[in-house]
């Protein structure tokens, strides 16, 4: 089963997605994601200039060996572009070998370790009212666990809010709440940011909302990098009595011993590493028992071969999946964390957002969702087509992650 044919695929539904696609010389055809949000183009010529020429001629049966040639051989290692683009191999080739052997990839990795995959949806607002509207209406779309995010008093714009959002493109539907469409253009939206601010209000719409929601809804909130670590600690600590699934992204992922100081002061459990590449980035964290949930995706963890090794090591300290999925990973990176998540002993739970219609379209998916619970299907390999000719229809376009700066102009985490 040799790899006659590797394509790079890019095409911008309602966002840019890269996908690898490849044909064995017995016709099976696998493909794997490599959608790295905003800099989506550094690994399509990752890909076409250094990675497909070396996959021509291998054995596509030989999955570990082909991850390790390609992060070895190049003597540079880590880091997004890198590890995406291999990730996009190793779902490819683990998707060519379900079909091969005509099961699933959760069944090729141990078979399943529960029904059906727990999942948080995103619920926002600008104010308590809107906010539990949304709330309201993830639960009607059947979300049994839900991420808040709050508007704050002062600013007029925060990543993540869903007044924010811009539309479906041609849909006429408004106020979708998620990074979906991404926002085209030349350059990143700036946003405005105070930190004091937000630690002060936080906490009173937790409280509204556990008054309003009651005690069971498990509930999580992102901090999205931008707490210094003794204002982590603050904040953790205040929502203690609001009994938080997870505290996302306290602080910024690059310095690990950053949350020893947040863990010795609040008992909120701590999600991170969205941003992380590679199970080194996580190796302290995890040893130290510094976190609670792996927030890596299986696209830019260097595929499901590398991210089930980090989890592994990290059930080893009871420590829980909590896969990224946000809209930016396409259905391909998202069937695989599914299926990754099906069959590992240590899943906590799936991030979860729907895609666009038009998304949909272009990738042909057979996931379920059930009563709040994912499931990835039966079909040969990952469960995922892509239609090629309906990719076509959406060119790529420049889109950028917005960004922030604080009241007097400095550039802040956001
Ligand atoms: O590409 C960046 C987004 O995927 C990220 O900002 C979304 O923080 C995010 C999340 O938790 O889904
Ligand atoms: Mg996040």
């Amino acid at each position: 089963m040799i790899i006659d044919r590797a394509e790079v695929i890019v095409t911008s539904p309602s966002r840019n997605f890269v996908t690898l696609r490849l044909t064995t010389d017995d016709g099976l055809v696998g493909i794997g994601d490599a959608t790295l949000n905003g800099r989506e183009l550094a690994v399509v010529a990752y890909l076409k200039d250094h990675v497909v020429p070396l996959l021509l001629g291998r054995d596509a049966h030989r999955i570990e060996d082909t991850w390790q040639f390609l992060y070895r051989s190049a003597y540079w290692r880590r880091g997004p572009v890198t590890m995406a683009a291999i990730a996009a191999v190793d779902m490819a080739l683990w998707d060519i070998k379900g079909k091969a052997a005509g099961m699933p990839v959760y069944q090729m990795l141990g078979g399943a370790s529960r029904t059906g995959l727990l999942a948080y949806g995103h619920a926002s607002g600008t104010s308590n009212e809107e906010l539990f509207d949304s709330v309201r209406s993830h639960q009607e779309q059947g979300f049994k666990a839900i991420r808040v995010q709050t508007g704050v008093p002062g600013l007029k714009s925060i990543y993540g809010i869903a007044s924010n959002a811009t539309y479906e493109p041609g849909s006429g539907k408004k106020g979708r709440y998620d990074y979906e469409p991404a926002v085209r253009g030349a350059l990143p939206k700036e946003e405005d940011w105070d930190t004091r601010s937000y630690l002060r209000h936080v906490p009173t719409v937790f409280e509204a909302v556990r008054n309003e929601f009651g005690p069971e809804l498990p509930l999580l909130h992102d901090g999205h990098h931008r707490m210094t670590p003794i204002q982590a600690a603050q904040l953790g600590k205040s929502l203690e009595p609001y009994d938080l699934f997870w505290l996302e992204d306290c602080t910024p992922a690059e310095n690990p011993e950053s949350l020893r100081l947040v863990r010795q002061h609040t008992t909120t459990p701590l999600a991170i590493g969205e941003i992380f590449n590679t199970v080194w980035d996580y190796q302290q964290i995890i040893r130290e028992q510094l976190i609670d949930y792996v927030r890596g995706a299986v696209t830019h963890m260097g595929g499901i071969s590398h991210l089930k090794k980090t989890l592994d090591y990290a059930a080893q300290y009871q420590i829980k999946s909590g896969m990224h999925g946000p809209t930016d990973i396409s259905p391909v990176g998202m069937a695989a964390a599914m299926h990754l998540g099906l069959s590992i002993h240590n899943f906590g739970i799936q991030e979860y957002m729907k895609h666009s219609d038009r998304t949909n379209e272009v990738f042909q998916q057979s996931f379920t969702w059930t009563d709040g619970m994912l499931h990835p299907g039966d079909l040969p390999g990952l469960g995922v087509e892509l239609d090629v000719d309906a990719a076509g229809k959406y060119p790529y376009e420049q889109a950028y992650l917005p960004f922030n700066r604080l009241a007097d102009g400095t550039v802040h985490d956001w």
